[in-house]
């Protein structure tokens, strides 16, 4: 797969945790760019504008050939890692529990 990912969080944060660990699993090279958000660093216009109009981290950047997409949701990142590999189950249950993790 020819993309770069970073992902964008505060390392204090388990969601942020959630999405390095997947990707740990999975082998994929995942940059960082940290964000104090004691400090309010997310809600700054620049941030808001560029990374997520939300205000919160995690949010997964990624590069390919469709451009800069940037995914909001710690769930959500992770099921775009994950995807076609063994941590998606096949049945069909289990994959809709997969989605409840919070
Ligand atoms: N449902 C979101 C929750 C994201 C969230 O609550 N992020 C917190 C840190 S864990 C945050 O960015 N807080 C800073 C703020 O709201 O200003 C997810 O799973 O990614």
């Amino acid at each position: 797969m020819d993309e770069a990912l970073t992902l964008h969080e505060d390392p204090r944060s388990g969601n942020c945790y959630k999405i390095r660990l997947t990707a740990a699993l999975l082998g994929l090279p995942l940059a960082t760019r940290s964000y104090d958000i004691m400090g309010g660093e997310t809600r700054t216009t620049e941030f808001l504008s560029k990374v997520n109009p939300n205000g919160r981290i995690p949010v997964l950047q990624i590069n390919d050939a469709m451009g800069v997409r940037f995914l909001p949701e710690s769930n959500a990142a992770c099921w775009y890692l994950a995807h076609g590999s063994a941590l998606i189950p096949q049945d069909r249950f289990a994959q809709a529990e997969k989605l409840r993790w919070n």
